[in-house]
């Protein structure tokens, strides 16, 4: 058998450069680089391996986190056919990988997780930032990504790497158990020489199938279709990874089945499409809300259903209601006792289509969710025009982002008020459009997740739009993006703290504690001081950005038409004020409150909570 004497990491990226994903014909390169930051743990191992490997891009990144954030954005954009590896030293930059390596795995997407990892030899324990545990030598810090990551592997001999990169591979590339995936790298083994077999090396394509729905239940889910009288589609993510928007706006324009979104899922239908109703749940739409709320049959299309798509289980009322999922993760599809249909989106989508030949939702049906589609649209209108302020309202930025930018453009997000407010305002015209992180809804993610989404879409803009809590949180990849040239256009939504958690504290009665940006004020030995003066403009500008400062809708408006002439990343800052929120439409969210309290406000409102939390059921 021929082989190749390569270092193991050597052996990983050339394995790493030959792997091929292909669905429908089309093969794409699966892993599109490496980002990375060197440390002791790796700059003589898989740094090396990168050196030696140009044709493998190495992206330097600013944080640990931030990259993999960068990484999952690049997989989501790209309908998870694509993605990333991310190297790391040892200790503290692996562990930095930890937040965004957990986002990944929640939002079901790949990225391969390459840090360093303690000697495997031991001699020279214990080694610079070695975990130490009494009871064990069998242990380091990376073990705290096992519950994580969908696959962990520690290859403490050089030729482990042989069948652990095919399992690596296999959860990579799998539509229902794909999430992020470790392979953990001992600094020594790293450098150690071994003879692979050659054929490792061969170039290796992965087919993303599409899985027809069995036959049985197919026709049982037409049958349920056709007995029902108030259907409803709650399309999730796995619609658009899919590419199964086109099939279902097919399927729903001629059947008139209602279609609600998901926060992933927003963007399946085209929001002046005849049937959709646009965002579901806590952070829906009223017509939405209310229909599901009604509705006797619901087919939840690639959902996950999240407590925010079920309003924590108040959503579906009809005590008559039942569920079809269609989903590729049996895990999904069996959830809420569905008919379980474990298959692909987009194949289902035309199956149902014939197997409902000459079916169409009742007349008096479609003239409610056109009534609904009107309304909404009209508040949508209101919203984008408060002219409220200055400082303008959140509502009034997004009116102005969605009105200027093209419709192949992309709007990203992740923390804060903002996630809500788009998912219920965003007119979305593409289905790569938008593009939301609200499995983990992690703080920090929104400027290195659109760095990601530009590097996997580099003709179409990207608009991030992120809080001033968030941005000071993680605004260090705006380097990055400057580093590589990727244009990103963000926004930053200066509130002077965290409006959305402000608004969550004002409803369990604790008055907006906590989530203000003030000074200290000695007196009364709490933050509520003057405002702390933070120049976000000038913090950008010290990156390297474009920055322009906008006051009210005018200069808003003026300092997008001014981005579009920018070449490199372009920061607007924008104030708004904090009170002025977009209401809540027919729906709840359970955050539990206090039973006991010395405050009023706080019993006050653990009373309405008790009565609330009484509209949760079980769907068995
Ligand atoms: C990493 C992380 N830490 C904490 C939270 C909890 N949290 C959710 S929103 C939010 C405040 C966000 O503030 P900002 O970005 O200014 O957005 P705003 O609420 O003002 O719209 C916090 C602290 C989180 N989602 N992620
Ligand atoms: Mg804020």
């Amino acid at each position: 058998m021929p082989t190749k004497r390569l270092t193991m990491a050597q052996a990983v990226i050339e394995f790493l450069k030959n792997q091929y994903t292909e669905r429908d014909g089309r093969q794409h390169q699966f892993f599109a680089g490496c980002f990375g930051i060197f440390g002791h743990g790796n700059v003589a191992g898989i740094g090396q391996a990168l050196q030696q490997n140009p044709d493998f891009r190495y992206y330097l990144a600013r944080n640990e986190q931030g990259m993999v954030h960068t990484a999952a954005a690049f997989a989501k954009m790209s309908n998870r056919l694509r993605a990333f590896a991310c190297t790391t030293s040892v200790g503290p930059g692996a562990t930095n990988m930890v937040t965004a390596a957990a986002g990944a795995t929640i939002n079901r997407l790949p990225v391969l997780l390459l840090p360093g990892d303690v000697f495997a030899r031991r001699n020279v324990a214990p080694v610079l930032q070695q975990l130490e545990m009494p009871f064990s030598q069998d242990l380091s810090v990376n073990d705290c990504f096992k519950p994580i990551t969908r696959y962990w592997d520690r290859i403490n001999r050089p030729e482990q790497i042989i069948t652990s990169l095919p399992e690596a591979m296999r959860i990579l590339t799998s539509q229902a158990d794909t999430g992020a995936v470790m392979l953990s790298l001992p600094q020594d083994v790293q450098v150690e020489a071994f003879d692979y077999p050659a054929a490792m090396f061969d170039k290796r394509v992965w087919v993303i199938p599409r899985p027809r729905p069995a036959a049985t239940l197919l026709r049982q889910a037409a049958d349920w279709i056709r007995t029902s009288q108030t259907p409803l589609i709650v399309a999730g993510g796995g619609i658009i990874y899919s590419e199964a928007t086109e099939a279902l706006a097919q399927f729903v324009g001629r059947v008139g089945i209602p279609v609600v979104e998901t926060q992933a899922g927003k963007g399946a239908l085209n929001y002046d499409h005849p049937q959709s109703l646009g965002a579901m749940g806590v952070t829906g739409t009223p017509g939405a809300n209310i229909l599901a709320r009604e509705a006797d049959l619901i087919i939840g299309i690639g959902t996950r259903y999240s407590d925010f798509t079920t309003a924590s289980k108040t959503a579906f009322k009809n005590p008559k209601v039942r569920f079809i999922n269609i989903n590729i993760s049996e895990y999904d599809a069996y959830k809420h006792a569905a008919l379980p249909i474990i298959a692909d989106a987009q194949v289902t989508l035309k199956e149902l289509d014939k197997a409902l030949e000459g079916y169409k939702v009742a007349e008096d049906y479609q003239t409610r969710i056109a009534a609904f589609n009107k309304e909404w649209d009209a508040e949508v209108d209101r919203i984008y025009n408060l002219k409220h302020g200055p400082p303008i309202s959140q509502g009034e930025v997004i009116g102005a982002v969605n009105t200027a930018i093209n419709p192949q453009d992309v709007v990203v997000g992740a923390a804060g008020s903002l996630p809500g407010d788009l998912h219920k305002l965003w007119r979305a015209r593409d289905p790569k459009g938008y593009h939301l992180e609200y499995g983990y809804s992690c703080m920090g993610y929104e400027i290195a997740g659109g760095l990601g989404v530009k590097m996997a879409a580099p003709d179409r803009e990207v608009y991030v739009m992120v809080g001033d809590g968030s941005y000071l949180m993680m605004a260090q990849e705006i380097v990055t993006s400057l580093q590589e040239n990727y244009k990103l256009n963000i926004i930053v939504v200066n509130n002077h703290g965290f409006s959305s958690i402000g608004n969550l504290s004002d409803s369990i009665g604790s008055g907006g504690f906590g989530t203000h940006y003030l000074y200290r004020d000695e007196k009364t030995g709490s933050l509520d001081g003057e405002r702390l003066p933070v120049d976000f403009a000038a913090n950008a500008r010290s990156l390297g950005a474009h920055t322009i400062e906008a006051s009210d809708l005018p200069s808003l408006l003026a300092a997008l038409d001014e981005a579009k002439q920018q070449t490199k990343t372009t920061v607007i800052v924008i104030e708004t004020d904090r009170e002025q929120r977009v209401p809540g439409y027919e729906s709840w969210w359970d955050v539990p409150i206090a039973e006991v309290s010395t405050q009023e406000s706080v019993q006050a409102a653990y009373n309405e909570y008790q009565t609330s939390k009484k509209d949760e059921q079980y769907h068995l």
